[in-house]
């Protein structure tokens, strides 16, 4: 049986075509609930809350506490390991790092993380995670043995055996600030294996690369970076969100 977050995420999907999730890092995000309140009033679905390196859990605790409290949208865990888990979400991106070359990222932190989760009562969305190229904090963190861009049938590999693993959401990932994007090409290829909800993040600033990878089959678009860097960001963020719903 499904819950809450995830029937309200096929039902927007459904609705509005490919969504949009702003990703806030509780560590480099000053100004954590006004951004939320105004991705909120621009459009967006759902706040992810996480990064790679987080350590403070009292901190993101209670920047979740205030963010939930002045937005209607689902606030949604996106944890670079335990430390990225707390009780006040909405519900957490249980993802497996599928190429990762340490086991902890693939099955060791979620053992750890499951009974936290269970009895916060945090609603688990089982996401496969791929890292695609190099050079970024998730690849180091997570020792990624990072999917070369151009290496299409590698993403669509990993995805379909994702999707036999009962993963119903993937995650392409290029990386925070990453230089390069996920093409949309792989996004296609990818998107004509994978049969769940296709995650797209990682170096995605403008509308022009968001309108393309949503025709290509991304179903959730993470823009992280450009809001904590763009002075203009509520103005590109508008024009993604515009650009890629139906
Ligand atoms: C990172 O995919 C997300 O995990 C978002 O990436 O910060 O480059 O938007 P950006």
């Amino acid at each position: 049986m499904l819950n809450k977050v995830e029937k309200y995420i096929l039902s927007e999907i459904e609705k509005k075509g490919t969504l949009c999730f702003p990703l806030i890092d509780s560590e480099n995000t000053l100004d954590s609930i006004s951004i939320a309140r105004k991705a909120e009033n621009l459009g967006a679905s759902g706040i992810l809350v996480g990064g790679s390196s987080i350590h403070n859990q009292i901190e993101l605790s209670e920047m979740i506490s205030q963010i939930k409290s002045n937005i209607k949208i689902p606030v949604i865990l996106f944890p670079g390991n335990i430390t990225g888990i707390s009780p006040n979400a909405d519900a957490i991106l249980f993802m497996s790092l599928l190429n990762s070359e340490n086991p902890y990222f693939i099955t060791g932190a979620q053992a750890l993380g499951a009974m936290g989760i269970k009895k916060a009562g945090l609603e688990p969305l089982p996401t496969g995670y791929l890292i695609i190229g190099e050079g970024t904090t998730a690849w180091y963190v997570g020792y990624a043995r990072g999917i070369p861009f151009n290496k299409l049938n590698l993403a669509v590999m990993y995805s379909l055996a994702a999707q036999y693993m009962g993963m119903r959401f993937l995650y392409l990932e290029a990386g925070s600030g990453a230089n390069q994007n996920v093409s949309p090409e792989m996004v296609s290829a990818v998107k004509k294996y994978y049969e769940g909800v296709l995650i797209v993040g990682g170096g995605i600033r403008n509308a022009e690369l968001a309108k393309k990878l949503s025709n290509a089959g991304a179903n959730i678009i993470v823009v992280g970076t450009m809001i904590e860097n763009d002075d203009k960001w509520e103005e590109k963020l508008s024009e993604i969100i515009n650009s890629i719903k139906k």
